[in-house]
């Protein structure tokens, strides 16, 4: 038994792992379920795979009609640990036998303390820090912008083309993409500026200097457009997750940093969907040692609860005046449990390296796969992250219509996978990180297919 396989058994989901159809996807009663959510359920929602869970656990989802699919999503990079993993399932059972909720800024209470501190530890960087908890990826995304103009006192923002940090409207505003994100629901907060990214497959400037020329136009912009002295915060995804897993080159992120620090701008890593192990190092920004002053989390940090954190230097989030930042169900208590289940299991089952072995499996068998399918413009990303970028084949043309072929071939097949990418044009791979690998390379096999059907 491979390590990988070993996992599997210790997160303790008894749900056999394996790829097995009952009915045609979707199955009767998915399909009445579907029926009762179009007339309940604002159409304004999304719906990536057409099946109703019933139970999942370690790789797979098992829908209403019995069948069991294989998860190449993790719910968006949030079940790192598998589904109703043994100790988050405890330690949150424990936890609202005692109480569900008190509000920490009315009582509060240990597990609230226990996450920040474990944040505080595993972020990047020995200096002093400090943290706050949220509900959700935005919300950190928005608290973050909140503390760095506190602290800096300055009031524009940069982000990035490509990049995504949530649907309130700042966040709305930060992040790149039109469509489905913003169009109709302006206007947009004021002092967001964005700026080309470093996108090697996709590049402005030269591609083999791409992380230089990049960070050449940036600063040129930044100080010409905005005025060094306006900008509170530069908020980066270390790896873009919506945009498409866009890696950038080597030397971009530190690039930034440094020119950020020099000038007293406040470094904003969003790890949102980059965080907890998922890349192969506990956050994204490791690779190249980058020390950001502040860090939002969310998605991977409580095994499918809700909960997002603000992370960074102490006197940075000390500098927000009393009663300053808060909420109403910010850290909840269920939810600090089971992140403390979370990143308890992300440790005991080493999951930082089951991260690394599934991207070398993941990466090696797409570059296979790139080698065949002509489609295929390019293979990239870090640990369980990894993604193709199809494109019409012989251009750099994206292909969305390719994308969504491969993705029904795969739904019909028992295998769920998901898109992403400004031009709808990427396939990305987010297992859960306890997934064995026996169905990792059957879900590849069913991948492999999909594009040969094509
Ligand atoms: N920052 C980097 O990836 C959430 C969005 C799903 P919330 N990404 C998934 C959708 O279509 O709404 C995300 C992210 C990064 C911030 C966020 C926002 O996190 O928890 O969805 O608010």
């Amino acid at each position: 038994m491979s390590a990988l396989d070993e996992g599997t058994r210790l997160t303790g989901s008894n749900l056999p792992q394996v790829r097995h159809l009952q009915t045609e996807i979707p199955g009767p009663k998915s399909r009445e379920l579907i029926a009762r959510r179009a007339n309940a359920v604002s159409a304004s929602l999304g719906m990536a795979m057409p099946v109703f869970v019933e139970r999942a656990g370690g790789g797979v989802i098992i829908d209403v009609d019995g069948n069991s699919i294989i998860d190449m999503g993790a719910g968006i990079a949030v079940v790192n640990v598998g589904n109703s993993a043994d100790l988050v399932i405890e330690k949150v059972i424990d936890q609202v036998k005692a109480f569900t909720h008190t509000c920490f800024m009315v009582v509060p209470y240990e597990g609230y303390v226990e996450v920040c501190e474990a944040l505080n530890h595993l972020t990047p960087g020995d200096h002093p820090k400090k943290s706050a908890l949220f509900n959700s990826g935005a919300e950190a995304v928005e608290n973050a912008v909140k503390v760095a103009r506190a602290y800096t006192k300055r009031p524009a923002v940069v982000v990035f083309e490509h990049g995504y940090h949530g649907r309130t409207n700042l966040t709305m505003g930060m992040t790149a993409k039109n469509m489905p994100y913003k169009d109709g629901f302006g206007p947009f907060a004021p002092e967001i500026y964005r700026m080309p990214m470093a996108y090697p497959f996709r590049s402005h400037v030269d591609p083999q200097r791409c992380a230089e020329e990049t960070l050449d136009l940036i600063t040129h912009k930044m100080e010409k457009e905005i005025g060094l002295q306006n900008i509170a915060a530069i908020v980066i995804e270390p790896i873009q997750g919506e945009g498409g897993f866009i890696v950038p080159p080597r030397g971009f992120l530190p690039g930034l940093a440094n020119f950020a620090k020099s000038n007293g701008i406040l470094f904003v890593a969003d790890e949102v969907q980059t965080g907890f192990a998922r890349t192969g190092q506990m956050f994204a920004c490791e690779d190249e040692n980058v020390v950001p002053d502040l860090i939002t989390t969310a998605k991977g940090i409580a095994g499918g609860l809700p909960l997002s954190g603000l992370t960074g230097r102490a006197e940075v989030m000390d500098s927000v005046h009393a009663s300053g930042l808060g909420g109403t169900f910010g850290g909840s208590p269920v939810a600090c449990a089971a992140a403390l289940g979370a990143i308890q299991t992300i440790a005991d089952l080493d999951l930082i390296k089951r991260a690394s072995e599934i991207g070398k499996i993941m990466s090696a068998r797409l570059l296979e796969m790139q080698k065949k399918y002509p489609v295929i413009g390019e293979v990239r990303g870090r640990g369980a992250m990894q993604a193709v970028e199809l494109v019409i084949p012989g251009s750099a043309e994206p292909n969305s219509s390719a994308t969504s072929a491969v993705v029904k071939f795969c739904q019909a097949n028992g295998v769920l996978v998901l898109t992403a990418g400004t031009y709808s044009n990427v396939l990305r791979f987010l297992p859960p990180l306890v997934m064995p690998a026996h169905l990792l390379n059957e879900a590849l096999d069913v991948i492999d297919q999909a594009f040969a059907a094509l």
